[in-house]
Formats: C-alpha cells, structure tokens, sequence
C-alpha cells in the first residue's frame, strides 16, 4: 500500500480499462499516507491558486469548474511524493501497456464548494490539449479527501475513448453541450461513483468526462497526475493549445522528438 510499492491491476481490471477506457482503482493509495500529505499540498495549490480573489460572478465556466495549479511537485515536497509514487505510476504503466512511464506534468483540481450558477466541469478531452504522437496516455484522478456524490466526482462515458465527435474543441459551454449530444446519440453509458480516499481512477487522453458542481459545504480537493508512454513521440501542434503546452511540459522540445524534456521524468520503472 505505501506510495512506492509498485502494483498491478488485475486481469479483469485491465480488460475493462481497455472496454471503458477508464477505470476507478479502489484503496489503490493508503488513506492515511494521502492525510499525511495533504496539508503541505494543499497549502501549495492555494499559494498559487491564479484565481484567488475573483469573484464568482465574474469567473468563466472554466475558472468556477476548478482551481487549477499545475507543476505542484515543483512548489511541494509532499507533492512530489505523490507525482513520483512508483505505486501510481506502475499501474498507469501496465494499464496503457507499454513498459516504460514518463511524466506529462500534474496539476492539482480543487473545486471550491457553491450554491451559486455553474460550478460543473463542461464534458471534454483531455488530448486536445496535449501534442501527442500516440492515445498512450492517461490521467490519475487523486482525490486527497472522500469525494462523496454532491462534491463532484468524476464522471466518466464508457467506451468514449473511441468517440470522434467532439474530440476538438476546448473545455467550455460548447463543448458540454456539442459532447453531452454527441455522447446521447452514441449511447455512451456514463458511470459516476463516490470517491473514498485511497481510491484512484485512470482515463485515457480520449475518454469524455465531466464532473457535476460541488454543493457540499468543503472544497473537493483533488490532485492528477498525467503519465505517457515512455516512447511517446511529441507531435505537431494542431490548436493554440497545444502550443502553449508543448512550450510550457516539453520544453526544448520539437514535433518528431522523444517527449522526454528535463521535465518528463521517467517515473516507471524508477531508478
Ligand atoms: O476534476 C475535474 O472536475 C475534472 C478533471 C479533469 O478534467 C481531468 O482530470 O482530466
């Protein structure tokens, strides 16, 4: 259960992350080790919380979905443990199936409690962000406190990883309702499950999620940590987007090379 001891889902598991192309690991963390972490990490998103002091009022629907700080491990030291966990980035490995892991980056999703307008997390995917050769990469959802059903879990469309309509257009009021059709039409189920603390969940690069507004009285404090294919390959940028990520998680690098920039650790196996 500690952070660095490596795991391997089941069979049965690993089947149905290639059918859903997600899956929820229960206990796959130990609670307590995440309340041991917790505080440092939080004290750190809230140190560079970029929409601190803007009212709600005048927040788009992307700053009410969440607070947004990327690069914790950098600022946090009890971050780091958690995005260099050989336990996380093992399973991340054996679900994508290939044998090596690097880091993409983390960022860390609080999303702040509201009884006021909006709140949710628009349907999307998250590859259009990302300038990737190949679908070889996924997003650990950490959530550092229990996440019960009125705090916004994550939730996910089942088999929407193979899903072509919607896959280009950013994270906003567009793309909740172009996805939340496109997904209707198609007949996606969509799973949505309380979160206990230790419980992590892995989704593919195209996987639609979406997460309803948080309306209990706390923050729903949740850390991601997205791994790649240790081959991965960085890939021509096709929006403003990717640019900007290419520039800001592979610097130095350029369409065709290795992502393997001094910021892409390998994290499986680890040194
Ligand atoms: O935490 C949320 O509400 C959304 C998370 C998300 O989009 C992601 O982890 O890719």
């Amino acid at each position: 259960m500690d952070l660095s001891f490596p795991h391997e889902p089941t069979a049965d598991l690993l089947e149905q992350f290639q059918r859903d192309g997600h899956i929820t690991l229960r206990r796959l963390l130990d609670p307590l080790e995440l309340e041991v972490l917790e505080p440092g990490l939080s004290a750190a998103v809230h140190r560079g919380d970029p929409t601190a002091g803007v009212p709600w009022e005048a927040r788009s629907t992307y700053d009410r979905a969440f607070i947004q700080v990327g690069d914790v491990h950098r600022r946090s030291e009890d971050a780091r443990r958690l995005v260099f966990s050989r336990r996380l980035a093992s399973a991340a490995a054996a679900l994508l199936r290939v044998p090596t892991i690097r880091l993409y980056h983390d960022q860390a999703l609080y999303k702040l409690p509201t009884e006021g307008e909006g709140g949710h997390t628009p349907w999307h995917v998250d590859q259009y962000y990302w300038p990737m050769a190949t679908d070889r990469c996924v997003t650990a959802w950490i959530p550092l406190v229990d996440v019960p059903d009125d705090m916004g879990p994550l939730t996910f469309a089942s088999g929407s990883h193979r899903l072509e309509e919607g896959r280009d257009i950013e994270i906003s009021d567009e793309s909740e309702a172009r996805c939340d059709r496109a997904l209707a039409e198609g007949g996606y189920m969509r799973s949505r499950e309380p979160f206990d603390l230790g419980d992590v969940s892995f989704h593919l690069g195209w996987t639609y999620h979406s997460a309803p507004p948080n309306r209990s009285t706390k923050e729903r404090k949740v850390m991601t940590v997205i791994y790649m294919d240790g081959e991965m390959r960085v890939a021509a940028p096709s929006n403003s987007h990717q640019h900007d990520d290419l520039r800001k998680w592979l610097p130095g690098l350029a369409p065709g090379d290795l992502a393997a920039s001094e910021a892409n650790p390998q994290l499986w196996p680890a040194g």
